[in-house]
């Protein structure tokens, strides 16, 4: 049984995250969707948000199950009983990050491996940051997230607005 941890902030969740979660959950038996609930870091949308778009958006992948979590990853990827991890690499300028991350994490615990899925090709320019500065300024983000999600973040701005 192999059981991997995709973890992130997802701050939303976009199209690009959505690539990864979907093929990785091709290659494993259980994916769990790791979502850092940190309370040093202010998201736009809270750890519960975040879950809640993620578990609509995953809705028809039986093996796919959301988590948050806080503390540090390998900990979690203990608890959750998952020997991989997985990360989605956009350009060069994400390696020198994940490679830190991956060998601190196997320095923590040397039984979990880091797994990463290349970018796909329509989506190696989408960030969480971009979607938010776009939404922000009123700008259309329906194709780099789903409708959930867009939905969502125009009733957070609306919220703000008031
Ligand atoms: N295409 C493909 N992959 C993508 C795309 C895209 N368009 N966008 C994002 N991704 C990938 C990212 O490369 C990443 O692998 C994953 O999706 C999640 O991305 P984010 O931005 O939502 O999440 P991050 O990178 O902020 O998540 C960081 C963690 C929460 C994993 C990290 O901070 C962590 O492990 N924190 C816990 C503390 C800890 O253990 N620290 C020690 C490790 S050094």
């Amino acid at each position: 049984m192999l059981r991997a941890v995709y973890p992130g902030s997802f701050d939303p969740v976009t199209y690009g995250h959505l690539d990864i979660i979907e093929r990785s959950a091709k290659l494993v038996d259980e994916l769990i969707i790791g979502v850092l609930n940190n309370k040093a870091k202010t998201p736009l949308f809270s750890a519960e948000e975040r879950v809640r778009m993620l578990k609509g958006v995953t809705k028809g992948m039986p093996n796919v199950t959301i988590v948050p979590f806080d503390g540090l990853l390998v900990e979690f990827a203990r608890r959750m009983e998952a020997t991989m991890v997985v990360r989605g690499l956009r350009a060069i300028t994400d390696f020198e990050y994940e490679l830190q991350m991956s060998q601190t994490n196997h320095k923590l615990e040397p039984e979990i491996e880091t797994v990463f899925l290349t970018t796909g090709l329509d989506y190696s320019y989408l960030s969480s940051t971009t979607v938010k500065e776009v939404a922000a300024f009123g700008g259309d983000i329906s194709q780099f997230v789903p409708d959930l999600v867009a939905d969502t973040m125009r009733e957070k701005m609306n919220r703000r607005r008031v």
